[in-house]
């Protein structure tokens, strides 16, 4: 093998992998030793995440890795935002985490507007109004006692390794409860939900040391107990920014995966009352960047969709859906994704036609139809956000790069290549692993420099592929 080898565990709402990424100072390689899928379950009415079985899925990744490579020089562990599990003062999950398509938080957004106003909420966090933020989810929280910890999900996982308690500083800045200009806690924005910084862990920094893994997990896997594992930008949309690939500054990126992640990295947040209206985030990168974006509902849409056709007994796959959809009259019904009543699983197409409907537009009836509704929604609405980024922060917006497992998706790229009339450069996949064991492998000095200079690592290794705006756009009209 050539260089260090660091694994990457990421995990999305849609899946998780375990990954051996193996580093060189100007080369970085990823090879996907371990895939499970993920998703929301439902318990007694509400909505979970199987804490128990992804930390398992976890173990057993790990120890495909040792059997294939030995020893690594690092663990590092990213997953999707917000959510938190409460843990018991003997260090045990009080039961399985809320997943935030769980309705409850929705009940919390009125009682922190009336201890915060919005404009106000807006000035400290900079942070989008999602309706599942974790400051709304824990305003309805009644499993956390006074002994106990809430622990966002890769932190949980961490602890799980090591045994050590730490929150990592990109994930926390999801949670509404971060000031965005100081980077730290705001113990005001606690106070509006009657609780104090003390629930979570000490904040820590990306490449940071959280601890090594216990003689247990050491046993488990086949690692040396040694073995450190590493905070990365643990908010996977942190890493994925980091893994966009080379050279400059002036793009937007889309992480494209269940949601779509949709902006720019600036060095300074915008708190603006245009950029509150616009509900644009300002969440912390690596190295204290910031990432400008807004959520849109992303591949959710059709994740959900054919969820559904494969209940009726479609056999739609994917790929089924897809080339369905490239042979869809381009100009036809779309819908707004980040509307909330996508947030929930359930018929997305039959919401998707009520949407349509409403808006007195043909109704999508096939799943080609659907599907290219979904895609021409997004692209449309990639469109608008990378455009309206672009003003509002004043980044000259050149090239878009679309990364994670929607930049495979050929119709979606052309798509807002076109609606966005830029080249669009789409890949690498692994983005967010990528991001993940370069500043792993940075804090262990097998790389150097900045994040351009990781990106530049991440340009040399992987070929992403260039969508051209095409000038004349084929339409039903
Ligand atoms: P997350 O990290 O949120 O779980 P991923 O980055 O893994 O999400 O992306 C998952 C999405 O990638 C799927 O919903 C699917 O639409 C898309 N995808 C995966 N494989 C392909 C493929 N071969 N072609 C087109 N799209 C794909
Ligand atoms: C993407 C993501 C996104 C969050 C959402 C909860 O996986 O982390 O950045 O807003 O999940």
């Amino acid at each position: 093998t050539v260089g260090d080898v660091f694994a990457a565990i990421d995990i999305g709402a849609s899946g998780g992998r375990v990954i051996a990424g193996q580093v060189s100072s100007d080369s970085v390689t990823l090879d996907v030793v371990h895939r499970f899928d993920n998703g929301p379950i439902e318990m007694h009415g509400t909505l979970r995440w199987d804490a128990e079985r992804i930390a398992d899925e976890m173990l057993r990744g790990l120890h495909a890795v040792a059997g294939r490579y030995g020893p690594v020089a690092g663990i590092g562990i990213d997953t999707w935002a917000i959510d938190y599990g409460v843990v018991d003062p003997t260090g045990k999950l009080t039961g399985p985490p809320f997943s935030y398509r769980d309705d409850r938080s929705v009940r919390g957004v009125d009682a922190v507007r009336a201890a915060v106003p919005e404009a106000e909420f807006y000035a400290r966090t900079g942070l989008q109004h999602l309706p599942f933020t974790t400051i709304y989810q824990l305003a309805v929280e009644t499993g956390l006692g006074d002994e106990d910890q809430a622990m966002l999900m890769p932190d949980l996982l961490a602890y799980r390794l090591t045994g050590r308690r730490a929150t990592e500083a990109t994930n926390a800045s999801t949670t509404g409860l971060f000031d965005a200009t100081r980077g730290d806690w705001s113990p005001e924005l606690f106070a509006a939900v009657g609780r104090t910084p003390s629930i979570f862990p000490t904040l820590i920094q990306p490449g940071e040391t959280i601890g090594t893994l216990t003689p247990a997990v050491a046993a488990a896997t086949g690692l040396p107990e040694s073995t450190p594992v590493i905070a990365v930008g643990t908010h996977d949309t942190a890493s994925a920014v980091v893994g966009l690939p080379g050279p400059g500054r002036n793009f937007a990126y889309i992480s494209s995966g269940t949601w779509s992640l949709v902006g720019v990295e600036l060095d300074r947040p915008v708190l603006t009352e245009a950029s509150r209206a616009a509900n644009f985030t300002n969440e912390r990168g690596v190295d204290g960047r910031i990432r400008y974006l807004r959520n849109l509902g992303g591949l959710w849409l059709l994740q959900e969709s054919l969820r559904q056709w494969e209940l009726e007994g479609l056999d739609i796959t994917l790929a089924v859906a897809l080339a369905d959809a490239a042979s869809v009259l381009a100009g036809g019904p779309t819908i707004n994704p980040d509307s909330e009543e996508f947030v929930a699983p359930g018929n997305m197409p039959n919401r998707i036609r009520a949407a349509c409907a409403a808006a007195g537009q043909e109704r999508p009836e096939t799943p080609g139809q659907i599907t290219r509704c979904i895609l021409e929604s997004l692209a449309a609405a990639y469109a608008a956000t990378v455009r309206r980024a672009a003003e509002l922060s004043g980044m000259p917006v050149e090239e878009v790069r679309v990364v994670g497992g929607g930049s495979q998706n050929r119709l979606l790229c052309q798509l807002t290549a076109d609606a966005v009339r830029l080249p669009v450069l789409a890949g690498p996949v692994e983005a967010t692993a990528l991001g993940n064991v370069l500043v792993q492998a940075r804090s262990q000095g097998v790389v150097s420099g900045g994040l351009e200079d990781l990106r530049s690592i991440v340009a040399a290794s992987t070929t992403p592929i260039r969508y051209e705006p095409l000038s004349q756009v084929p339409t039903a009209h």
